[in-house]
């Protein structure tokens, strides 16, 4: 008796979920097509997915990380997704009742949005204008479908012609702000052309690399387009580099700003050296070396003159993100770069267009601040930084590293040899000097080295194993210049990196 009843009213439920979902669609269609022609963080889209990442714990992050590695942001983004979607269906479900209703709960939506807004460093009022117009579309949307389902059973109503023509309407609106938003930021990362000058003294091209030789292996140097990312924000930002400048300021003799010329006329260095991230895992892919064209930071500093006092570089990103480098570290003679230059061509959007730091040996978060435009120099005890107020360490040298890149984990192969290969790197410690392997807990073995391109590069290595049939378990460590093993002490990557051997089972027979 109840069931037909029970089965009518969610039919008849159903469409007014449906209005729910488009009008949703609508308002953020329309804002993100809007932020995109405008100012692209601001989409509410990408402000809410950017303030969930900031306001996650590190450790769920750190999960994240781990379970989805490269995918953890598209999976947080998404399930903010799912939950405002299932939000935007009730806001149809209560529209059924009283628009008011429903319209109130968008408008609730819209305004969690405006405070991710207007949450973000450096935000301006007319950054509201994409969630204005998401909360008027939304709910002009919503009384619009309202209107024509209730119109629908009006005896002199056209029947259903009416919300067909709402619903057709209304999808192409939200779709076509979708793809206006995906077409303009696709447009605006095309790089800018620019001419960088030829370093004062290029360093020779890297020898061979062992890729011929060990199948599987990592590039020595890898390309652009495959260097890992890590980024706080979804939108890359899109600086022009005629816009772009860099200010010293803080505690020194005279505060200085550069444009990009100003930066392109000084002393030009080119550096191979090798970024790695405080979250990769023992064995993980967060690492990259390519070769870095720039002006050293030392150069920009004694313009400005450094007092006594500081302890940080604090440096500043375009949207206002922070990140703490230690100044003793950084200056201590390494080759630390503000860098223009990325494997012989302009550094990408992605990578920090028009300038980065790099910093050899340090881990990204300490020192590699992409689309930098500001360096304070200060104290630790008088400013903090992103990662530090999310108890990430301060000092945060690179662990020394082997990687195994072949065989794959769990792999099964035949008999005989077997070539185990990989990457090490041991950043300050004087570099990687050699690298061993062990079957089965064994004798610890050398492995032959790739070239050597100075101790802020990784290096290639590998070691014939002739391999007999049943389970092994290879391990890898490296020996660093000062003659020291890489510890088999294992760390989580929280809070100063992870450490430990690569260890990994196959199976042989
Ligand atoms: N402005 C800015 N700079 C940044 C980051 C960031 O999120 N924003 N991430 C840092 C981290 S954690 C790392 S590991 C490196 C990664 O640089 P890449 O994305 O070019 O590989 O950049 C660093 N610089
Ligand atoms: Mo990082």
């Amino acid at each position: 008796m109840d069931e037909p009843r029970t089965r009518t009213r969610i039919t008849s439920a159903l469409p007014w979920a449906g209005y729910g979902l488009l009008a949703a669609a609508v308002g953020l269609g329309t804002a993100h097509a809007l932020a995109a022609l405008t100012v692209p963080a601001t989409s509410p889209v990408l402000a809410v997915g950017s303030a969930v990442i900031d306001l996650t714990p590190t450790p769920v992050k750190e999960w994240a990380i781990r379970s989805f590695g490269a995918a953890d942001k598209a999976v947080l983004v998404g399930s903010v997704l799912v939950g405002v979607l299932a939000l935007a269906a009730v806001s149809g479900l209560l529209a059924r009742r009283r628009l008011r209703y429903g319209a109130t709960l968008l408008l609730l939506l819209v305004a969690v949005a405006a405070a991710a807004v207007l949450g973000r460093p450096a935000a301006r009022a007319t950054d509201l204008l994409p969630c204005l117009l998401a909360g008027a579309s939304s709910v002009a949307a919503l009384a619009w479908l309202a209107g024509a389902h209730r119109a629908q059973a009006a005896p002199a109503a056209g029947g259903r012609r009416g919300v067909l023509l709402a619903v057709g309407t209304l999808a192409v609106v939200a779709a076509a702000g979708g793809a206006i938003g995906r077409l303009v930021s696709g447009l605006r990362l095309r790089p800018e052309d620019v001419a960088l000058p030829a370093p004062a003294t290029p360093v020779p091209p890297l020898p061979d690399d062992l890729g011929g030789r060990v199948p599987g292996i990592t590039p020595w140097r890898t390309p652009t387009g495959d260097f890992y990312r890590v980024d706080t924000r979804l939108d890359v930002p899109v600086i022009d580099s005629a816009d772009w400048s860099l200010t010293v300021d803080g505690d020194v003799a005279r505060e200085v700003t550069l444009s990009f010329d100003d930066l392109l006329a000084m002393d030009l260095v080119e550096r191979d050296i090798t970024l790695t991230c405080v979250s990769n895992a023992v064995g993980g892919p967060y690492a990259g070396g390519a070769r870095w064209l720039g002006v050293r930071l030392t150069d920009v500093l004694d313009l400005a003159g450094v007092g006594e006092g500081a302890d940080q570089i604090l440096s500043t990103d375009v949207g206002g993100m922070t990140i703490s480098t230690p100044l003793a570290l950084a200056t201590d003679g390494r080759d630390s770069l503000l860098a223009v230059g990325m494997n012989g061509a302009a550094l990408p959007r992605e990578h920090g267009f028009p300038v980065r730091l790099v910093v050899p040996g340090l881990y990204g978060f300490i020192g590699a601040t992409k689309w930098v435009t500001r360096l304070t120099l200060t104290t630790y005890a008088e400013r903090s930084a992103y990662w530090t107020d999310r108890g990430w360490a301060t000092d945060a040298p690179i662990k020394p590293s082997a990687r195994i890149d072949t065989p794959r984990p769990l792999a099964v192969l035949d008999a005989g040899e077997v070539v185990v290969g990989g990457i090490a790197w041991a950043q300050g410690d004087g570099g990687v000097a050699g690298v061993q392997v062990r079957i089965d807990g064994g004798p610890w073995r050398d492995a032959v080295l790739g070239p050597d391109a100075g101790d802020g590069y990784w290096r290639q290595w590998y070691l014939r194993w002739d391999a007999t049939e049943g389970s092994h378990r290879i391990a890898a460590r490296t020996l660093t210049g000062d003659g020291a093993a890489q510890t088999a002490a294992r760390a989580d990557p929280f809070p100063s990196g992870a450490s430990g051997w690569h260890e990994l089972i196959v199976t042989v027979g």
